[in-house]
């Protein structure tokens, strides 16, 4: 990525942290536990890229200022942190690390833990609802990005993803039905980041073309992090590798080898990049695309 780049995806990242706290810091006191909880997930880290999506496609679709709608971005951040708590908890995962540090359950315990999932997952819908009664967003928008969000992460999306996932550990499937899982489990919320850029800018002839960006792009990054559970360290990833092979997960690694995921993963980065010519100013986001085919976290 060349300087430019860099410095303004830091900028991003900036203001997403920016914002994460002040979700949690205007919280009262009473609850401070569960706010407590929030907080340490929220705060522990992680690329943003989810945030940095939607406002990167806002941008594109032709809004000047795409920092107006940091809080919008950050609700689709609230939600990946409530999956991945949830993620975490002994009757899921049971990982006792993320991000670096000890998983939410192991510093607060499971029942605080489900508790801060649950409140980050009801906190985005409000500060989407929050945004639109400010007048910050168009209240048909905001509607819709309620509707895209909504959809991406329920029976359909991505705990219907979650419970594909769970059923068939340990067992063999096919490579259609591991895209299934796939597309549901961590495609959905990259898709409805990039859907809710265009939302957020108006710019709704974009959709079709934010969704197949999004669609290649996703799997391409979760086949980057079946790879990273076999290839990364613990310093890289923040978390114990070789999870999903002890967990006996299904996963692009298993199912395909290395040599042929990271063939695949090369061929679908080609194709996202090939999705973005539609939009004018799209220089950043392949350089960033490109970025996440070699991440190492
Ligand atoms: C249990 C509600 C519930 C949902 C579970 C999305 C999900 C479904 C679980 C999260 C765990 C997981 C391994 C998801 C696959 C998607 C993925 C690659 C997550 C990691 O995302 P990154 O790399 O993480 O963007 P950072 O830490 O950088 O934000």
């Amino acid at each position: 990525m060349n300087d430019m780049n860099k410095a303004k995806l830091d900028y991003y990242i900036e203001l997403v942290e920016e914002q994460l706290k002040k979700f949690t810091a205007s919280k009262p006191e009473l609850q401070g536990e569960v706010v407590k909880a929030m907080e340490y997930s929220l705060l522990a880290g992680g690329k943003r890229l989810r945030p940095i999506l939607v406002m990167e496609f806002a941008r594109m679709c032709g809004e000047k200022k795409p920092e107006k709608y940091i809080a919008a971005a950050c609700s689709v951040e609230l939600i990946h942190t409530y999956s991945l708590i949830h993620d975490d908890l002994p009757c899921m995962d049971n990982d006792d690390y993320r991000r670096g540090k000890p998983s939410c359950h192991k510093a607060f315990g499971e029942d605080i833990a489900l508790l801060a999932g649950d409140a980050l997952n009801s906190m985005a819908f409000e500060v989407i609802s929050d945004a639109a009664m400010a007048g910050d967003i168009p209240p048909e928008r905001a509607i819709m990005l309620v509707s895209v969000l909504s959809k991406a992460i329920g029976s359909d999306g991505m705990i219907g993803g979650q419970v594909i996932d769970l059923k068939t550990e340990g067992k063999d499937i096919d490579l259609e039905t591991l895209n299934v899982l796939q597309t549901c489990k961590t495609g959905a919320l990259i898709e409805a980041a990039c859907v809710m850029g265009a939302v957020l800018a108006g710019s709704f002839e974009a959709i079709p073309f934010a969704a197949d960006y999004a669609k290649a792009l996703g799997r391409a990054f979760q086949i980057v992090d079946d790879i990273l559970d076999v290839t990364g360290t613990f310093d890289e990833l923040g978390k114990p590798i070789g999870s999903d092979e002890e967990q006996h997960k299904n996963t692009y690694v298993t199912l395909l080898g290395l040599e042929r995921s990271q063939s695949i993963a090369k061929q679908l980065t080609v194709e996202a990049l090939g999705h973005l010519r539609y939009f004018e100013e799209h220089e950043f986001l392949s350089q960033l695309t490109e970025e996440l085919l070699t991440r190492r976290s």
